[in-house]
């Protein structure tokens, strides 16, 4: 059958969008227009665009199939697509269509679409890069699968009690998910612990995976590509009934409740290793699952093993799935019978690894002890990897000790643990960092080792955003004005038309609307004064990140407030939006100090009319797309060469934010893009930061030379706000590991002169302009085509 014609067309007037949701309603909901509820109602309005979606998928499915073409696999362990309903309304032409036809029915649009729930399957950047890779490899007609996990329970919910961060589940797919697709009769066996035997290995539990699909549509195309999200299953044998039957009933399950608890929960870290079985065992059940599920596609339109390589390139995002290099061994040696050496061809050259960090610590190691239980053929194949690393090593650089040493799998002391960064670098054929300069730090830094011995293996690929998803879908209004100024529509296809932009930053008129729609974004927050500068900060936090830095500012602009209020410089808002590891004490601190701060502020009369501090709870994908849009200033402040890329910092300066920033992760592209003029740059660069923590940095002689610093520090210390936070001073004073007190003089003075440009509003207006306009580059499409060239190698095929 030709899916391509076999399928009846879906509507696109009203009156048969409004039919198939009758029909949707009736037949997939079995309720009625009289009794439908408003989850009915969302559920229904979700199928119909679905639906379209999916008439979509069909054609793309075939044409792949037809063609049999080479497959890029992106596997994560973390996804953060957002909220689904508008997204695929926008993607499936049906943006006007839906609400007219909900009202019609009788239906509060608005209510409807409330309803929607974002799948907060990730952290952070990492899982949000995951989403717009996603997006663009669609949208540029790439035939891709992302693999990950269907956490039960995605990033916690933040609240914020007396000031304080509380975690509670986020149980996100409690009503149902109607965007996904089960797929049981995709599953796959997958084994744990056990023994190796002269068969190979015998598992000593095993565990279902069974996957579901969500689809991933592309902009201004037919391509409907898809993610498969695994969930573990107790196998059918898993369930006691002999202890059922003697009333052990929770022993009964016991066996199953393990065995689905390793998809119940994502672990809220980011960038810090966590040292749990269970998430160990989460990352070989996601490589396993989806190493099985690549082989049987390959199967459909191939045999052997020759052509595998050929025709598959799987992007490892982070270490998270490095388990995929021992586990597509044990397949091709133990069960496919390939001899070693072909199976160790065939494995370099179908992986490839991005690097997404510079902390040591975010570097995932594994206790050998641990890993040998959990997979104890795994750990065989490791060492037998690791001989053949070392080998080589020894003869390149004979009689180098320490640098054998130093490049094997496994770290000696003091334990012994698997190093999955440099088995990650071992088992592929490209490596990349996120940003240039993240990029240059990793092969001058954390894998100069393996960056010697592999040079050409190394490469960049510097992150990007969506455009359709933070422009168009956040921030309609500007979309609108930048397409009438283009002229077109064009740009959500090819970001670096954008450029266009630059004559109208000197058009009055333009100047004027562009400040409307910034504006109009500040009051949908419900943010009062919209002529304040809405000054921003959204990210997880970390001490990396520096939220304290800014927080020192804030007490500084108060300070100043209160000594003499009409040398003030300009009202600002300054708006915190994030989440700390849930482990993470002196983040958790910081954000209870900046909930102080902000309520001292509030409540002081002389201040809170000029210096307001909000933060908002529960920062999400939702959230990000409401902010965005209002932001006059971006705060990227990290210690420079600790921030790999930010891709923050591209979400903002494309809604015409300007950057105060150090020169860190992509900072340094966007400042290169959008001109000196239009970024205000301060602080300490990566090799002078470097240099200063190699000596012995002092960070109370800052303390002790600056006034301004000093009462921002006594301050907190002597308990001015609610008594809290002096844990946060301390800390600053006695260590100040990412040397916030060396660079605030330089972030102060630099806050001045944003002050004294925010003055001039046709100034700021014409940097915000261009801001946007010279950010074309940080298009997510720009990243997949670099992708493409340097690493995937992969064409478009059109449905
Ligand atoms: N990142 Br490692 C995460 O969000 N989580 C992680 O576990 C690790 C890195 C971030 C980087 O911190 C950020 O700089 C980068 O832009 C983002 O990944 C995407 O590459």
């Amino acid at each position: 059958m030709d899916l391509r014609n076999g399928l009846r067309p879906l509507g696109s007037t009203p009156a048969e969008f409004e039919q198939d949701l009758l029909s949707n309603l009736y037949y997939r909901r079995g309720t009625t227009v009289e009794s439908a509820s408003a989850q009915d109602a969302y559920e229904t309005l979700a199928l119909t665009v679905r639906d379209r979606l999916a008439a979509r998928r069909a054609r793309t499915a075939a044409a792949h199939y037809e063609s049999n073409p080479r497959w890029v696999y992106y596997l994560s362990a973390e996804y953060l697509l957002g909220p689904q309903l508008e997204q695929n309304l926008l993607y499936s032409g049906t943006t006007e269509l839906a609400p007219a036809a909900l009202k019609s029915l009788g239906f509060d649009p608005a209510e409807v679409a409330a309803l929607d729930v974002e799948p907060g399957l990730g952290n952070g950047g990492l899982g949000r890069l995951a989403a717009c890779l996603l997006d663009s490899l669609a949208t540029m007609d790439i035939p891709a699968v992302g693999y990950g996990i269907r956490y039960d329970l995605g990033i916690f919910k933040q609240q914020f009690v007396n000031g304080e961060q509380v975690e509670t589940p986020d149980d996100w797919a409690f009503q149902g998910d109607p965007w996904e697709f089960p797929a049981p009769d995709d599953r796959h066996r997958i084994g744990f612990y056990g023994y190796v035997g002269p068969d190979g290995w015998v598992p000593g539990e095993v565990i279902d995976g069974e996957p579901s699909v969500l689809l991933v549509p592309g902009y201004g195309t037919e391509t409907v590509n898809i993610v498969r999200l695994w969930r573990a299953r107790a196998t059918e044998s898993s369930f006691d009934l002999r202890r059922f039957s003697a009333g052990q009933y929770a022993e009964a399950v016991e066996q199953a409740v393990r065995a689905e608890n390793i998809s119940k929960v994502l672990y809220p870290d980011d960038s810090t290793e966590s040292g749990r079985e269970l998430r160990l065992k989460q990352q070989y059940f996601l490589v396993s699952c989806s190493l099985r599920d690549i082989i049987r596609r390959f199967r459909f339109r191939n045999e052997g093993w020759d052509g595998f390589a050929g025709k598959t390139v799987i992007q490892l995002n982070d270490t998270h799935p490095t388990l995929a290099i021992p586990e597509l061994m044990r397949l091709l040696v133990d069960e496919e019978k390939l001899d070693w050496d072909q199976a160790w061809s065939i494995v370099r050259q179908t992986f490839a690894y991005t690097c997404h960090t510079l902390l040591p610590e975010a570097l995932e190691t594994w206790p050998v002890d641990m890993l040998g239980r959990l997979l104890p053929r795994h750990l065989e194949i490791i060492y037998q990897i690791n001989e053949g690393l070392l080998g080589e090593v020894r003869s390149r650089f004979p009689d180098d000790i320490d640098r054998v040493r130093r490049m094997s799998l496994i770290q000696e002391e003091p334990e012994r643990r698997v190093r999955m960064a440099n088995l990650a670098v071992t088992g592929t054929f490209a490596v990349n960092g996120v940003a240039e300069l993240h990029s240059e730090l990793l092969t001058s830094t954390t894998f100069h080792d393996f960056a010697t011995l592999w040079p050409d293996r190394f490469t960049n690929v510097t992150n990007g955003v969506s455009p359709r998803r933070f422009v168009k879908l956040a921030n309609p209004g500007l979309s609108t004005l930048i397409s009438s100024g283009l002229g077109s529509d064009d740009w959500l296809r090819d970001l670096s038309l954008l450029e266009g932009l630059v004559p109208l930053a000197e058009d009055a008129s333009f100047r004027s609307q562009w400040r409307s729609e910034k504006r109009r974004a500040k009051a949908a927050l419900g943010l009062g004064d919209p002529g304040a500068l809405l000054d921003v900060m959204i990210k997880r936090f970390h001490e990396y990140k520096r939220q304290q830095l800014k927080l020192l500012h804030i007490i500084t602009l108060y300070h100043r407030l209160k000594s003499d209020p009409g040398r003030f410089g300009v009202p600002r808002t300054v708006l915190f939006g994030g989440k700390a590891a849930p482990a993470y004490t002196a983040a958790k601190s910081i954000i209870r100090l900046i909930n102080a701060v902000s309520a001292t502020i509030a409540a002081d009369p002389v201040a809170s009319g000029l210096l307001r501090v909000v933060f908002p709870a529960n920062y999400n994908v939702t959230l990000a797309e409401k902010i965005i849009p209002a932001a006059d200033l971006s705060e990227q402040i990290s210690m420079a060469g600790k921030e790999a890329s930010g891709t923050g910092n591209m979400k903002l300066a494309l809604n015409g934010a300007v950057t105060i920033g150090t020169l860190d992760g992509a900072n340094v592209e966007i400042r290169d893009r959008v001109g000196a003029d239009n970024f205000f740059l301060f602080g300490l660069d990566a090799p002078d930061a470097a240099a200063l923590r190699g000596s012995s940095y002092q960070p109370r002689s800052y303390y002790e030379s600056d006034p301004e610093l000093r009462s921002a520090v006594d301050a907190i210390l002597s308990g001015a706000f609610g008594g809290v936070g002096q844990e946060v001073a301390q800390s600053l004073l006695d260590r100040d590991e990412y040397l916030t007190l060396a660079d605030y003089r330089s972030y102060v003075d630099r806050q001045d002169e944003v002050s004294a440009a925010w003055k001039d509003q046709e100034r700021w207006t014409r940097m915000s302009i261009l801001n946007a306009a010279h950010s074309g580059f940080f298009s997510s499409d720009r990243t997949v085509a670099d992708y493409l060239d340097r690493i995937w190698r992969a064409a478009p095929v059109q449905p």
